[in-house]
């Protein structure tokens, strides 16, 4: 019988991905930038099976974007019926990129199972196909995602080691985020009127935040990355209906985060499609920011993560 385990990383964009050029390819409009969180995973076990199942967390799901990119993969690859089980050690569906790090991992597994022969680029184009993030959790430390006519290059910056950065995670609720990242994309591309402007800054941001983890520059990367974050989040905002991902607690949280830069600490704050603050700081004061960040009103828990390395398969 055949079978692989197979896990991957979430990761985080410090210029962010929103909104899309072709739906059905799943091609991001813009090019990203992202940090991978190493102490953060999800592993995914195929095997050959009798009919489709997918477990999620020890939950059998009806899952529509998996059964879509097996359909999908199957127009390529004469595969079996399969069982999918994937599990995270944080928490899904709430702003931290478990469907970037279940497709990544999925991809990789199934890869080696039915021996598709996939370069890592190859593994890359699959996994987007799936998550239009996943293809950043193939690989590992800084990760550039450009698009390229019908695909995208994903592509090492820095590698896991190469600077010693650290990232918080600010828990800020225990509910799953209101909409997913696919709608509320097609909703701001549609209603927003500040989308063309958010297409344009991004890709001037991407240029920028670049050069700043190439030059390892802290203080260039931390202004890039907070206006990033703050502009994706306008856009959210001026989307119809609304996509308000933050609470009080996020708010509480910048506000900590710009008290800690005030006081002299090389931290800068990121936020995604959920009410979750990631912190990103120099290593050495990782325990700092942790601490002050646990303080914060709201504030349910505080996870930590080194910068971490690519998928990697288990067997
Ligand atoms: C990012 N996000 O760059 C941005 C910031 C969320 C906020 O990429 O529709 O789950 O499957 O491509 O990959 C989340 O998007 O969405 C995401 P689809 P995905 O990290």
């Amino acid at each position: 019988m055949r079978t692989a385990t197979a896990y991957a990383h979430p990761n985080i964009a410090l210029v962010k991905y929103w909104g899309k050029s072709n739906d059905e390819l799943n091609i991001p409009a813009t090019p990203s930038l992202a940090i991978t969180l190493g102490d953060l995973r999800t592993t995914t076990r195929v095997e050959e099976s009798t009919s489709d199942t997918v477990v999620l967390d020890d939950v059998q799901v009806q899952d529509a974007k998996i059964n879509a990119w097996l359909a999908h993969l199957r127009k390529q690859f004469n595969l079996p019926p399969l069982r999918v089980e994937s599990s995270s050690d944080f928490p899904a569906n709430s702003g931290l990129a478990s469907s970037a790090s279940g497709f990544a991992a999925l991809t990789l597994a199934i890869s080696s199972a039915f021996d598709l022969g996939l370069s890592l680029q190859e593994q890359c184009d699959w996994a987007r196909l799936g998550s239009g993030s996943a293809g950043r959790s193939l690989h590992g430390g800084f990760v550039a995602l450009e698009p390229q006519g019908t695909s995208c290059r994903v592509s090492q910056v820095l590698g896991e080691s190469d600077w010693d950065l650290s990232i918080a995670i600010a828990i800020t609720s225990d509910r799953a985020k209101s909409t997913g990242s696919t709608a509320g994309m097609t909703a701001s591309r549609d209603t927003s009127p500040f989308y063309e402007g958010w297409l344009r800054a991004t890709s001037e941001a991407f240029d920028s935040g670049l050069r700043a983890v190439k030059n390892m520059d802290f203080e260039a990367l931390a202004q890039i990355s907070e206006a990033s974050c703050r502009q994706m989040h306008a856009l959210m905002l001026s989307t119809e209906p609304a996509l308000i991902y933050w609470n009080a607690a996020t708010l509480n949280c910048i506000e900590e985060v710009t008290r800690m830069r005030d006081d002299g600490l090389d931290v800068f704050y990121t936020i995604d499609a959920g009410s979750h603050l990631k912190a990103v700081c120099r290593a050495s004061v990782a325990k700092q920011v942790r601490d002050r960040l646990r303080g914060v009103e709201g504030v349910y828990s505080v996870l930590a993560s080194n910068i971490g390395g690519p998928a990697q398969l288990l067997g």
